[in-house]
C-alpha cells in the first residue's frame, strides 16, 4: 500500500509557550491522525528562533514516526510555501498603556504580510486558523491579503471558550464532559464572547438525551436560578478563564490553547460528524450577524469544510449578547480598515 501524501504544516510562533504545547501533538500524530507524514514549518522572528530551535531539537529526539522534517526559518514566503496548514500563532501582545487601535496596528503589520505569503505560495488547499489575538480580526486581516484564497479558509480559535463552557457545565452537573453536546460560542474571541447553553444536549449513563438548560435548572433549582447562575456565574467565567489562568498560574493558557488548537484542525479536515463544535468562520449573514465578519457560531465540518448550524432559535438575551460581540467585531473591522490592512 503507497504512503499517505505528506502535509506540510506551518507553525508561526513556534517558539512561544503554545507553539511548544502544540508542535508534539501535530508531531504525534494527535491533529491529523497517526500515519499521515508531517512535514513542519516553524516560522519565527529573530528573537524567538533560538527557543524554535531547541523545541526542533526535542521534535527530533521524539523520533516520531509520521514526522518527516522540520524547518526553520525567519522568511513568510519560505514558512508558507506550498503549505497545506497554517496556524498563526505569533502575535504581538497587548503591552502596557496599549489601546485597542495599537494592537490592532501592531498586529497588523504581522497578520497582513503573512496573508500576502499565503496568497503567493501555499497550496491550494490551504487552511488557516488564528490563535494569535485579537484572533477573528487578525484572521480578518489575513484573509484580506488572500484575495485568492476562499474566504471560508480562513478561521479563529473559538474551541478553547468552547471546551470552557464543556468542562463548567459538566462540573456543574457533575457529569463526564463527554456526556454534554451542542453549547456554542458565538462572536468575538474576547471579553463579549456569548457562551450559550440553550441547545445543550446531555446523555446519560442509559443514554437517554435530555435538554441541557432543564438539566440545569434541575439541579441548580429552578428557571431564575439558571438565569442567574448563567448571568452571574457560567458566562462571566467563560468569558474571563483565560484572566483566571492567568492570575493563578502567572502565565497565559497554553496547553489547552494548544488543546483547542490541535481539536479545531482535527474536526476541520476529519469532520465532526452529526454532533457541532464552535469556530470563528467568515460569516454568510447567518444569525444576524453581518457579512464577511469573522465571528463564532455553531458549525459542523463535512468534506473538510466548515458549516454554519442553520435554524437555531435565538433567546432575546442571547441575541443581545451576540448583538454587542458582533458589535465590537465591526468595530475592530472598521479599525483595521482605517488602518489600510484590509486593502486598498
Ligand atoms: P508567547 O509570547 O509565548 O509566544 C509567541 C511567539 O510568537 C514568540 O515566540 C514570538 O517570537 C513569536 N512571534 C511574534 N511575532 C511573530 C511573527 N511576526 N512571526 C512569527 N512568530 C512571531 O505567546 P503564546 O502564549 O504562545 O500565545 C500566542 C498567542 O495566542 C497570543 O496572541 C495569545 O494572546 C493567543 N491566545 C489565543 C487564545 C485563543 O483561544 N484564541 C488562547 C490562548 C492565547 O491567549
Amino acid at each position: 500500500m503507497s504512503k499517505p501524501t505528506p502535509v506540510t504544516i506551518t507553525v508561526t510562533g513556534a517558539g512561544g509557550q503554545i507553539g511548544y504545547a502544540l508542535l508534539f501533538r501535530i508531531a504525534s500524530g494527535a491533529m491529523l491522525g497517526s500515519g499521515t507524514p508531517v512535514r513542519l514549518r516553524l516560522l519565527e522572528i529573530p528573537q524567538g528562533l533560538k527557543a524554535a530551535e531547541g523545541t526542533a531539537l526535542e521534535l527530533a529526539d521524539c523520533a516520531f514516526p509520521d514526522l518527516e522534517s522540520i524547518d526553520i526559518t525567519t522568511d513568510a514566503a519560505t514558512g508558507f510555501d506550498g503549505t497545506n496548514i497554517a496556524l498563526l500563532v505569533g502575535s504581538r501582545p497587548r503591552g502596557p498603556g496599549m489601546e485597542r487601535g495599537d494592537l490592532l496596528q501592531a498586529n497588523g503589520s504581522i497578520f497582513a504580510p503573512q496573508g500576502a505569503a499565503l496568497n503567493a505560495g501555499a497550496a491550494d488547499d490551504v487552511k488557516v486558523l488564528v490563535v494569535g489575538n485579537p484572533a477573528n480580526t487578525n484572521a480578518l486581516i489575513t484573509s484580506a491579503q488572500a484575495p485568492d484564497i476562499p474566504a471560508g479558509r480562513f478561521t479563529a480559535l473559538t474551541r478553547l471558550d468552547h471546551n470552557r463552557a464543556l468542562s463548567q457545565v459538566a462540573s456543574t452537573l457533575q457529569v463526564p464532559v463527554s456526556s454534554i453536546d451542542n453549547v456554542i460560542i458565538w462572536g468575538n474571541h474576547s471579553a463579549t464572547q456569548v457562551p450559550d447553553v440553550s441547545h445543550g444536549v446531555l446523555t446519560d449513563a442509559d443514554g437517554a438525551q435530555h435538554s441541557l438548560p432543564e438539566a440545569l435548572a434541575a439541579a441548580l433549582g429552578g428557571a431564575d436560578a439558571l438565569e442567574a447562575w448563567l448571568d452571574e456565574t457560567f458566562i462571566p467565567r467563560v468569558a474571563k478563564r483565560g484572566a483566571e489562568i492567568i492570575a493563578v498560574r502567572g502565565s497565559s493558557s497554553a496547553a489547552s490553547a494548544a488543546a483547542a488548537a490541535i481539536e479545531h484542525v482535527h474536526d476541520w479536515v476529519l469532520g465532526t460528524g452529526s454532533s457541532w463544535t464552535s469556530a470563528a468562520v467568515v460569516s454568510d449573514g447567518s444569525y444576524g450577524v453581518e457579512p464577511g465578519l469573522i465571528s463564532s457560531f455553531p458549525v459542523r465540518s463535512v468534506n473538510g469544510a466548515f458549516e454554519t448550524v442553520q435554524g437555531l432559535t435565538v433567546s432575546p438575551s442571547v441575541r443581545a449578547r451576540i448583538d454587542k460581540s458582533v458589535r465590537e467585531l465591526s468595530e475592530e473591522r472598521d479599525m483595521v480598515r482605517a488602518l489600510g490592512l484590509l486593502g486598498p
